[in-house]
């Protein structure tokens, strides 16, 4: 057997199937996949099944192997510390709920054969030439290396998506070619990053020096472990296109990766495995990268806890085990330190935690400073926290903000009205709200992020806003959230996306802490009640009682509504609208809330075809950052994208166009006809984001593709509509069945007691 892949797995089934596909695709033969089982409780038999033979995948479960036979093994070796005892594995089967990968490890290559042994990771997975790459190296007779090393490249997404964008030569831009394992070392930015994977050893090598992983460590054995295997090496290489893809963990909730698990004991470990490493480390260069890297932690995490931890331990206990650490390092290492580095460095030698509090305070207090030069935000989220929080929270006081400040729309800008108009003088109300936009009623306006905004979110009785608030703001004793959200889902939300491809990739985690918050949460019909619940993991109360911003679709004087907004438009009277409301396109971005649009839908054409009889109306989602070019069109097209309420704007149109954006639940309540106009659908579907019905089979109207096709569409939407009749009529009722124009009235009554 030439090669064994050592593949550690505890839980992430998706993970897996990356994986083992990956290895399918591997052009290799001769080698066997060793799949060490670490308390598993998902079920992977049909996973397993389908490929079992083709990568000869052989599986060990950690617990009933270590207390069989290998077990008494362990035992009979006293001397031999760094195996797991049956006492430390049941522990930490209860405690973690697994064993950890350094005895998955350790067990996945005495059941192997090969004469090379590969280690990856459940959740990661290759390149397709990687492992060819490294056998073609490794069986190089001439140069014998005993460790070979590929690149290792991070992403947060899954192997169709990441490959799906993926370029040799790009991923090669700016590598260096040659690397030692020194420099390897040097090269990763932390003591955790120090590791293993990817690499490929002899196990001759291995059996020679007896080199073990440790198990008594559960996060950081990678690192004893890789400094034990260089100690001794003559001869390694780096082969810079084996491509080991490795998968950062965008759901910390259900699959943390081991960075993202918390324990008591991990800070222990950490200042263990790098003690141990050091000690083990027969190289000068590399004891001083150790102590460098130290030295980072200390500065850039440490000093952090010390100051704000609400954990004593991190300046009692903790403080003693960091001290004793820096206190053997290298003494060049904080000689080449300068400025408040050296002192804080200084500090901790010293011990005293007082005068070392005052002076961590100090630094990031100027450090603080010169942050908030570049970002005036930051003067708001220290008032709030220091200064805001700590008076008491102002009785009927309420803070409405729709689409993170961007406009005056949506479900609060309904509720707020209704609120307004019929208890004038019960509640005082505050709008978050970037641009000046008209609001009636008695009411204040704060700018997003500014002094004013941190005073009122910190002092509101109620809040009603559309959309997330900042994962900063903490809900206060006697707070009522009421998340209205502000859609129908059809793409799949939060905890149902398998990838999160939007500027956020942390979104997952973000959600769930900003959701815990909410007391309430709005649903416009049944279906997107379960979505919710499932999407948001949410078990607070959802109030069902269909859309406030849906009123106005079912109120008596919506003819004259709109007739009024148009005049306030400038729209002729005598000409039918259009309405194209496309949504976003989560891969394509400036950053954070800025992302690109590109028309692809064809002015030129469809005024030319369609001009004598219709105006279009375009309309861009809230995070679209591009502004739309109508050159050459302006007497047909208008672009109201910046207008506050796209729900008026449903008023005035005879059509809609649209995609996979949710104003076609809301706009079905007007029962007019829709044109889904789907350019990327199986880009969007099938990569992006994934939807929760099957589109083909539930959609109102007609879905295209091209600008003709729209146009067809248009011509033709007497005979269209009238086919889609029944279609109508089963959409309407599952989605708009609730709707009753009162929806603002009832959710008011129950979250505000009236
Ligand atoms: N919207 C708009 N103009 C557009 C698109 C959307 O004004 N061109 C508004 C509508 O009120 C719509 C809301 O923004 O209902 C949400 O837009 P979506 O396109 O559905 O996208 P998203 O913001 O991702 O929300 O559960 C719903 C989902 O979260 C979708």
């Amino acid at each position: 057997m030439r090669l064994s892949i050592i593949i550690p797995f505890h839980r992430g089934k998706h993970f897996l199937d990356d994986c083992l596909e990956s290895l399918s695709e591997q052009q290799i033969n001769d080698y066997e996949t060793i799949l060490v089982l670490d308390n598993v409780k998902e079920d992977i038999d049909s996973l397993l099944e389908l490929y079992k033979d083709k990568l000869n995948i052989k599986t060990v479960e950690i617990n009933k192997t270590i207390n069989q036979k290998l077990y008494s093994k362990h035992l009979a070796d006293e001397n031999d510390k760094s195996y797991i005892s049956k006492e430390e594995l049941d522990r930490r089967g209860s405690e973690y709920n697994y064993s950890g990968v350094a005895a998955a490890r350790n067990l996945g290559i005495e059941k192997s054969k090969g004469d090379y042994i590969f280690f990856l990771d459940s959740d990661d997975y290759l390149h397709e030439e990687s492992l060819k790459k490294m056998i073609k190296v490794i069986e190089d007779k001439d140069n014998n290396y005993d460790i070979i090393y590929g690149r290792i490249k991070k992403t947060w997404f899954s192997k169709k998506v990441y490959f799906t964008s993926f370029n040799k030569e790009d991923a090669l831009i700016n590598e260096v070619d040659q690397l030692t394992l020194t420099q390897l070392i040097d090269y990763k930015k932390t003591l955790s990053d120090i590791g293993i994977i990817g690499m490929m050893i002899k196990r001759e090598y291995l059996n020679k020096y007896n080199i073990k992983f440790d198990e008594n460590m559960i996060f950081y054995s990678e690192l004893p472990y890789l400094i034990s295997l260089i100690n001794n090496i003559e001869s390694s290489k780096y082969v810079i296109d084996a491509f080991y893809i490795k998968r950062k963990h965008n759901n910390p909730i259900d699959y943390p990766s081991l960075s993202q698990l918390m324990s008591e004991n991990k800070f222990k470990e950490y200042i263990n495995a790098y003690q141990i490493a050091r000690e083990i480390s027969s190289s000068e260069d590399v004891k001083e990268i150790l102590d460098q890297k130290l030295i980072d932690f200390y500065l850039d995490q440490f000093t952090k806890k010390i100051r704000r931890s609400s954990n004593e331990l991190w300046r009692t206990e903790y403080f003693k085990v960091m001290q004793e650490a820096v206190l053997s390092i290298n003494n060049q290492v904080i000689n080449n330190l300068t400025g408040f580095d050296k002192r804080l460095v200084n500090g901790l030698k010293k011990g005293n935690i007082k005068k070392l509090k005052l002076l961590i305070n100090i630094n990031l207090g100027f450090k603080k400073l010169l942050r908030i030069r570049k970002n005036k935000r930051l003067i708001s989220y220290y008032l709030y926290f220091k200064v805001f929080s700590k008076k008491p929270i102002i009785k009927d006081l309420v803070l409405c903000e729709s689409f993170y400040g961007k406009s005056y729309a949506g479900n609060p800008k309904y509720l707020y009205e209704y609120l307004s108009e019929n208890y004038p003088d019960k509640f005082k109300f505050v709008w978050i709200i970037d641009k000046k936009s008209q609001i009636p009623f008695k009411h204040k306006k704060v700018k997003r992020f500014s002094i004013r905004y941190a005073y009122y979110i910190a002092r509101s009785q109620y809040y009603i806003f559309n959309s997330r608030q900042p994962e900063w703001v903490r809900k206060r004793k006697g707070n009522t959230f009421l998340q209205t959200w502000h859609g129908t889902p059809l793409k799949r939300l939060v905890f149902d996306q398998d990838e999160v491809m939007a500027a956020t990739p942390l979104y997952k985690a973000q959600v769930y802490k900003q959701s815990r918050a909410w007391d309430y949460l709005v649903s416009a019909n049944y279906f997107s009640t379960e979505v919710f619940k499932k999407a948001f993991k949410f078990d607070n109360r959802i109030l069902e009682y269909g859309y406030p911003r849906n009123d106005i679709l079912h109120s008596q004087d919506k003819e004259e509504r709109a007739r009024d907004i148009k005049k306030k438009l400038k729209i002729p009277m005598d000409k039918k609208t259009i309405l194209y409301a496309p949504t976003w396109r989560d891969d394509e971005y400036y950053g954070k809330g800025k992302y690109k649009f590109q028309l692809k839908l064809d002015l030129q054409l469809l005024k030319e075809k369609l001009g004598s009889e219709y105006l279009i109306l375009l309309r861009t989602h809230y995070f679209i950052a591009d502004s739309l070019d109508i050159k050459g069109v302006e007497d047909f097209a208008i672009n109201l994208s910046k207008y506050d309420d796209i729900s008026e704007l449903y008023l005035i149109s005879d059509i809609l166009i649209t995609d996979y954006s949710s104003v076609f639940f809301d706009y079905a309540n007007l029962k007019r006809p829709m044109i889904f106009y789907t350019y990327d659908l199986d880009k969007y579907r099938d990569i992006l984001r994934g939807f929760y019905f099957d589109i083909e089979k539930e959609l109102p109207g007609p879905i295209v593709y091209t600008s003709d096709e729209v146009v067809n569409s248009i011509i033709n939407i007497k005979e269209i509509s009238e086919e889609y009749i029944d279609k109508y009529e089963l959409f309407y009722e599952k989605f708009c069945g609730l709707e009753d124009g009162c929806a603002s009235r009832n959710i008011s009554k129950e979250v505000f007691n009236l």
